[in-house]
């Protein structure tokens, strides 16, 4: 199998360390990509998704499979299932809610960078950015109050928590989200331990 990753994407973060948790790193061969908004990336477009976003696994029979949060389901689904994403009942779907909140928290961080690295700077709407980053800013509110989440067997939502924490530091070093929330910093202090967070972390900003 194939990914195209960047080192600063989160959401490919988030797949590598499911793979090395999963014992699927080897499986893997890594392939460098850039994209960005604004930039056509025509080969990309064509050969494998027409969103021109990565992360992107390319199974050896040519199959692309889009999306982190799909990836890290066929790879948990790979290894046997039920490892990183409970397998049935209520715990799954509460899982992937968390998943699927992860996600959106990431997608509204990414904005928010997008926002003001690329965007021109007479074109920048602060109100837009505020409301992005608000959003980002109360999913970390929400696992901050529930430390259930936060002392569970490893899976899916702490791995996703843990590539948004951060994708904090990495972009947004100023945001002093440790000194709002403080369960989340201790947390983040633990998995920070985990080889698989350590071999992920993003290039020094
Ligand atoms: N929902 C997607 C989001 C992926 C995503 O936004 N990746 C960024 C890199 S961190 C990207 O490809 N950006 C390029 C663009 O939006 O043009 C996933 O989970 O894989």
């Amino acid at each position: 199998m194939k990914l195209t990753f960047s080192p600063s994407s989160p959401f490919a973060r988030k797949v590598r360390i499911c793979a090395i948790e999963l014992g699927l790193i080897d499986k893997i061969e890594f392939i460098p990509t850039t994209v960005a908004p604004g930039t056509p990336n025509e080969k990309y477009t064509h050969d494998i998704s027409p969103l021109r976003k990565l992360p992107a696994l390319i199974l050896d029979d040519g199959t692309v499979i889009v999306d982190s949060y799909v990836i890290c389901e066929y790879l948990d689904d790979l290894a046997g299932g039920g490892k990183l994403i409970p397998a049935s009942g209520i715990a799954r779907w509460k899982v992937k809610s968390e998943h699927a909140m992860l996600q959106g928290m990431l997608d509204a961080m990414l904005l928010c960078r997008y926002e003001s690295m690329l965007r021109p700077e007479a074109q920048r709407w602060q109100t837009w950015y505020d409301d992005q980053w608000d959003r980002a800013w109360q999913g970390f509110a929400r696992f901050e109050a529930q430390p259930d989440v936060l002392a569970r067997p490893l899976d899916i939502t702490q791995i996703a928590l843990t590539c948004a924490l951060g994708y904090a530091d990495f972009r947004f070093p100023d945001c002093g989200w440790r000194n709002s929330f403080p369960k989340l910093a201790a947390f983040y202090a633990t998995m920070s331990q985990r080889p698989s967070v350590q071999a992920s972390a993003p290039p020094k900003a």
